[in-house]
């Protein structure tokens, strides 16, 4: 379908289907600034228009190459940017100048303050390192291993060798509750300040020309109910993770940052029960989501019964709805997803490889972006599924 039949699309959309009643939607923050408003109530506005279509990393990096300013997969197979563009600062609070995935947090702030301008939709996740273990000795702490978010394996899993490691396993269980650690009372609580200083430092530097503040959705302590980070489920208490995030949130407000809409997530949930635990809080959420990755029928009808009960919840809560990260590009998501009212939904990063490698994998990588290409174009004539030039104009 053509750019033209898109934005008649829009215009019937507006006229006769309506806005969705604004009434029980509101931003979180007692004093947002009037631009983290303004998304907010766009947000809304775009999510009766249709489901934007997001992609982690975009501009920053891609199956082969590095930040190569306005570069982007999406826009190389389709013409036009994702609406919505994934930031990812892990290891920021190493204070370091580069991520865990080596993007550098000033071509970051770079490429935040450019999309801004573009009128583009800004989200941020943070894969933060894991605060007790990324402190032993033994630990050479690399990006998704030991010393990560992903590091939650128990000692007694043997999977840190000797000879070091055997103090390790007299350790008690309790003290692997790295939630409990960060919390107000734990051992490693100073630390968890140190790292929110330093990402509201860097937020601070997220300003447009006018020297106010770029407002954008933050998605901390994301997929809950899996529980392969140390704040997943089966690490700490669903109390504790509310806490957690409640934390957040008030030390990042307390600095001063009120651009911030903040997204309450989950991995995979079989119901709205499973949903909602650990919820911080209607004061604390601005967005409601799900992750989930995965394809094929079953996938497909999971995927579809939980966007029900989980973007009716967030109606009912006067709450954004997104389905933050799925796997692959798909004609099929963006037909389900028809049938909810969301914000947008987003693909992860196509990451080129972290060493060199052989020709045929290469070969291999650019038959997967070739069909990747195929469905975006497919999403892209699809009226319902937005890119930015889709959203520039709506205000
Ligand atoms: C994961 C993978 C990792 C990456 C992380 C954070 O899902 O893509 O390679 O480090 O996201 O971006």
């Amino acid at each position: 379908m053509k750019k033209f039949s898109k934005s008649a699309y829009f215009i019937f959309v507006l006229f006769f289907v309506g806005c969705s009643s604004s009434l029980n939607y509101k931003p979180t923050d007692p004093q947002v600034t009037p631009e983290a408003k303004d998304l907010f109530y766009r947000l809304l506005k775009l999510q009766d228009i249709g489901v934007m279509y997001g992609h982690q990393d975009d501009l920053m990096c891609g199956s082969t190459w590095w930040y190569e300013p306005d570069r982007s997969d999406v826009k190389e197979a389709v013409g036009d940017y994702p609406a919505v563009a994934g930031f990812e600062l892990g290891e920021i609070e190493t204070g370091g100048e580069r991520s865990l995935d080596s993007v550098s947090f000033a071509q970051i702030t770079e490429r935040v303050k450019w999309f801004h301008r573009q009128n583009g939709v800004i989200t941020v996740s943070w894969h933060a390192i894991n605060p007790i273990t990324s402190q032993w000795t033994d630990r050479v702490k690399s990006p998704n291993g030991p010393g990560s978010a992903w590091d939650v394996e128990k000692f007694s899993s043997g999977r840190y060798s000797e000879p070091e490691s055997i103090k390790y396993f007299e350790i008690k269980a309790d003290s692997l509750n790295a939630v409990k650690s960060v919390l107000p009372g734990g051992e490693n609580h100073a630390m968890l300040n140190e790292w929110l200083d330093i990402l509201a430092e860097y937020f601070m530097t997220w300003t447009d020309e006018k020297g106010k503040l770029i407002p954008f959705i933050f998605r901390p302590w994301h997929e809950h109910s899996g529980s392969f980070f140390w704040w997943g489920r089966e690490r700490c208490t669903d109390e504790e993770y509310a806490e957690l995030c409640r934390y957040t949130v008030n030390y990042l407000r307390n600095k001063g940052l009120h651009n911030i809409l903040y997204a309450y997530n989950t991995d995979k949930v079989y119901s709205l029960e499973d949903f909602m635990r650990g919820y911080p809080g209607d004061e604390y959420a601005d967005m409601l989501s799900i992750d989930w990755y995965g394809q094929g029928a079953e996938f497909n009808a999971l995927v579809d019964c939980a966007l029900n009960f989980a973007s009716k919840a967030a109606i009912e809560k006067g709450k954004l709805f997104a389905l933050s990260e799925c796997g692959n590009v798909s004609q099929d998501i963006a037909d389900i997803l028809k049938k909810y009212k969301v914000s947008y939904f987003l693909t992860w990063r196509n990451a080129p490889p972290r060493r060199p490698v052989p020709e045929n994998f290469i070969q291999m990588m650019e038959q997967r972006r070739e069909e990747m290409n195929h469905q975006l174009r497919q999403m892209y004539a699809d009226p319902h599924t937005l890119f930015l030039k889709d959203i520039q104009n709506v205000r």
